[in-house]
């Protein structure tokens, strides 16, 4: 059947990176239950361990790289080791933090760490795993954007420039890449239940307003991601590059 080839990820080695947790763990378990070999990834050994465990419990092909993504020298030596046992054939740039804090009371250490994490890590992953994709001239890229990649908040400012960065960092990467053989695509999530959202979610009045401003009437779950995320990994994209496709239950495309 022309869709068993098209979305057929079997044997597929897909790196997600801030996969320890959150909407990271829900695309890998999803991406591994449609065949995928998935490479967890964070930075706290014994959370990528029980993380590693509880998928490996339902019979997933997973295995866990323990580094600091904005680390440079990390980011080298983690792909060169991964390299070195396999081709890394799809990465998944999803590590990200929040930082609630309005600009005029930043601090530039505040700044400097969401910038750091959620865009210049994207920079460093995607630099370092590309080499090698370059060489095979076949590999994708997945940059987990937001709708803060188009919208502002208040007090997520960092956040909002770093994501924003990311949905041109992503054309950028398209333009460099996509002439030898990458694909490289965004996703940009809406306002999903995670850790990073509790606090959200526990205020009645911001947790109403999401629902209301939102055409679908809910949050989303994580398990919303795995389409997207299955479509960007898989040769039904072969032909989409530098493109974001909000997964936002409608949120940015109505007042
Ligand atoms: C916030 C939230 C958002 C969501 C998500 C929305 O403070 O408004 O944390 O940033 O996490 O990014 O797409």
């Amino acid at each position: 059947m022309m869709s068993d080839r098209l979305f057929n990820l079997t044997g597929k080695r897909i790196l997600i990176t801030g996969s320890n947790g959150g909407l990271g763990l829900a695309i890998a378990g999803g991406l591994g239950r449609l065949g995928a070999s998935v490479i967890l990834n964070g930075r706290d050994e014994a959370k990528l361990n029980a993380a590693v465990d509880g998928l490996r419990s339902t019979g997933l092909d997973v295995a866990a790289a323990r580094f600091d993504v904005t680390s440079e020298a990390e980011v080298a030596s983690a792909i060169d080791g991964l390299e070195a046992e396999a081709p890394i054939d799809v990465l998944i740039n999803n590590a990200g933090i929040q930082r609630r804090v309005r600009l005029d009371e930043i601090t530039l250490e505040v700044w400097e760490e969401v910038l750091r994490t959620n865009l210049t890590s994207a920079m460093l992953m995607g630099r370092q795993v590309a080499r090698g994709m370059i060489t095979r001239q076949r590999g994708k890229i997945v940059n987990i954007c937001s709708v803060m990649s188009d919208l502002g908040r208040t007090t997520t400012g960092a956040y909002t420039a770093a994501k924003g960065g990311l949905k041109m960092l992503t054309r950028a990467m398209c333009a460099d890449w996509g002439p030898l053989g990458l694909q490289i695509n965004a996703i940009g999530p809406g306002y999903f239940a995670t850790e990073m959202t509790q606090p959200l979610i526990e205020n009645p009045e911001f947790n109403a307003w999401v629902v209301n401003r939102t055409p679908a009437r809910r949050w989303g779950e994580p398990s919303d991601l795995v389409g997207a995320s299955a479509f960007f990994s898989s040769a039904a994209s072969d032909f989409v590059n530098g493109q974001i496709l909000y997964v936002d239950g409608g949120m940015t495309t109505v007042l």
